[in-house]
């Protein structure tokens, strides 16, 4: 946890700026795996950590912004919670440890709703069931609608308040990083023909257990890396083939790294794969040197898209002008992802307030083309954001072969060539950057990236 004054500041923030009414911050339960005690393992909500703290279940934050009240509503431990799980603090300790001085019974939630009803409230859409059900009781409004009645202005503050990170959130941000660059060290040096990719993916995710809090977000780890989330781990390492690493940590207080590394089985690559892996890097250092506050992040990863698209056109993979290629969205059929997203309490910051109000505003729009349609992230960059810098280069046989059919793009591709690439698989190489006063800088120590670099570990 932070000092108190650090969220007490932040809530007393939100106040001032949501103006009035009632703010419900549900924390999460745990939630079960087979069955009711055998739970899942507990990831507290983010919003209710950034503003509360407390990473236990259980929990719910109600902030007033009439009264200037915020409550805390939870239940003390009976003696068969210490029996079975050990004692712990009263939820009134625990709330003053974060500086709030109303708690009530968990229960007494339930008796708020005629004082709710009175009010205007402000909710995130929730997105776990056991919330959704918890919401519909206390507001009456009925589960499947509570997005739709979620609020628009909170979900505005929340962004506005989240998307710059504070120094000490910068701090935690580097201790995922340092634990993210021990996972993947680790992997490449597993990286031999032979090894089973769901002996390296547990070794790894050991790591992120050992360092903080687990991984991030599932591993993906395999040779099949045209697959761009691809979760399975059932293969054995070839001779020749590359392994994409799509993996991070989070620290102990939840905030996270992830990195992408595509290193060669065996630790040399082909002329063909590094022909493909050079042009990855070159996407990838551009974007960093691009990186400063006022630029448009959907501008760098069209510019990335430039980069990628004049690099297999030199290798004959694409032809004609390269701006009108990209304009076109041709460069998408080998970068169908957007370059990046924020990153901080969660992998893909604040998902939950509706990917559009994070990534986008009034000024940036997201852009309706295939491809460049998944970019999360497009608008202005600021000081003390933390972004992801990932730019790929995949060779996906079910997409070519669409593409070649309906003849998409067919005056900036060139599918014969391509087509000697269909077994290729895919590269990605991603980097945690802050957006600092000039221009970017790396976080974390950088996890080998050059081909020489990735060489000398195997
Ligand atoms: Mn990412």
């Amino acid at each position: 946890m932070f000092e108190k004054q650090i969220y007490i500041a932040r809530r007393n923030r939100l106040r001032d700026k949501v103006g009035s009414g009632v703010v419900l911050i549900p924390g999460n339960t745990e939630s079960p795996m087979n069955y009711p005690d055998n739970t899942y393992h507990f990831r507290q909500d983010s919003t209710f950590l950034y503003l509360f703290g407390l990473d236990i279940p259980g929990l719910f934050g109600i902030i007033d912004a009439d009264s200037g009240n915020d409550t805390i509503f939870g239940d003390d431990i009976t003696m068969e919670d210490i029996i079975w799980m050990g004692t712990k603090p009263s939820v009134k300790d625990l709330a003053a440890s974060v500086g709030v001085k109303n708690t009530l019974p968990f229960k007494e939630l339930f008796n708020s709703s005629a004082h709710l009803k009175d009010n205007r409230i402000h909710f995130i859409p929730p997105y776990r069931a056991e919330n959704k059900l918890l919401l519909q009781e206390i507001t009456g409004i009925q589960a499947s609608l509570l997005s739709t009645y979620s609020s628009m202005e909170l979900i505005r503050i929340m962004v506005e308040m989240r998307s710059a990170k504070d120094r000490e959130e910068i701090a935690e941000i580097e201790k995922a990083c340092e634990t993210g660059f021990k996972m993947h060290l680790t992997a490449m040096k597993m990286a031999k023909p032979g090894v089973m990719e769901q002996e390296i993916a547990g070794t790894i995710e050991g790591i992120a257990h050992a360092g903080g809090s687990g991984t991030s977000f599932p591993t993906i780890l395999t040779q099949n890396g045209q697959t761009l989330h691809n979760h399975d781990h059932s293969f054995k390492l070839e001779k020749g083939r590359l392994m994409i690493v799509d993996a991070g940590a989070e620290s102990n207080m939840h905030y996270a790294s992830d990195f992408t590394r595509t290193i060669p089985v065996g630790g040399q690559f082909t002329q063909k794969q590094l022909d493909i892996y050079n042009i990855v890097l070159k996407a990838n250092n551009t974007t960093t040197t691009l990186i400063k506050p006022g630029e448009t992040y959907l501008s760098i990863h069209l510019k990335a898209a430039e980069v990628i698209a004049s690099g297999l056109k030199e290798l004959g993979l694409m032809k004609g002008d390269v701006h009108e290629a990209v304009a076109n969205g041709a460069h998408a059929l080998f970068f169908p992802h957007g370059l990046g997203h924020m990153m901080g309490l969660d992998v893909h910051d604040m998902e939950d307030y509706g990917q559009i109000h994070v990534g986008y505003d009034d000024e940036i729009h997201p852009i309706n083309q295939f491809g460049t349609a998944y970019l999360r992230f497009g608008r202005r960059l600021q000081k003390d954001f933390v972004i992801t810098n990932e730019p790929g280069i995949y060779f996906i046989p079910a997409l070519i072969e669409q593409w070649e059919k309906e003849k998409t793009n067919n005056t900036f591709i060139n599918f014969s060539k391509v087509k000697d690439y269909l077994d290729f698989g895919g590269i990605r190489l991603e980097d945690d950057i802050l957006v600092t006063e000039t221009g970017a800088r790396i976080l974390g120590n950088r996890i080998p990236i050059t081909p020489d670099e990735i060489g000398l570990l195997q």
